[in-house]
């Protein structure tokens, strides 16, 4: 059984609900657990910025399924709640987007899977809601809560429950 940390997100459509629904489909049962997940948070867009605010948060899991197979099962959720990447640009509107943060310990390098997630230290719209959930987790050598204290978190607000 490996432990994952899984980051969410969107901003097409009626964002919290999709994300209840797709964590809810991903988590489904005793091969993907749910151990815990963050508040959401509105951010605003990175990467892209003339693009509407993002709703993001992040799950923990328990799995039994390995890394490359965890990505594939995240894919085909995101195909289900309407993600079609044939019509997107990069960084660009989407309705979900699903990244593998980490799993266990593991490090791999390749364009298909990488872990940890290679752009995890740049985006305070990750960790701000994994710190919530796993802010004493060393990733790569490094604690989220020390990763998030050099980020600049301004605009990233937490949203109340639904
Ligand atoms: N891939 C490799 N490693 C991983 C991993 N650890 N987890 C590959 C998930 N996927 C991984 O992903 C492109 C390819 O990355 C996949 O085919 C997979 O095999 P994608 O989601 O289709 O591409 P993308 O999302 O356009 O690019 P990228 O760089 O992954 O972007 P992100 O990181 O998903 O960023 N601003 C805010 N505030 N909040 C956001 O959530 N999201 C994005 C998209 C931009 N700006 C944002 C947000
Ligand atoms: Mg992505």
């Amino acid at each position: 059984m490996a432990e994952a940390l899984i980051a969410f997100g969107g901003n097409v459509g009626d964002v919290r609900e999709t994300l209840d629904r797709a964590i809810a489909a991903f988590a489904d049962g005793p091969k993907v657990r749910l151990l815990a997940r963050s508040s959401d948070y509105r951010t605003p867009p990175w990467g892209v910025e003339d693009q509407p605010a993002f709703v993001n948060c992040c799950i923990a899991v328990s799995t039994v399924l390995p890394p490359q197979a965890l990505l594939a099962h995240a894919q085909s959720v995101e195909r289900a709640f309407g993600r079609n990447r044939s019509q997107e640009r990069r960084w660009g509107p989407r309705a979900l987007d699903i990244d593998l943060i980490a799993y266990d310990d593991l490090a791999v390098a390749a364009p298909e899977l990488t872990l940890p997630h290679p752009r995890l230290f740049e985006r305070a719209f990750v960790l701000v809601p994994l710190a919530e959930i796993a802010g004493e987790r060393i990733i790569a050598g490094i604690r989220v809560d020390d990763a998030l204290a050099g980020l600049d978190r301004s605009g990233i607000e937490k949203l109340p429950p639904r």
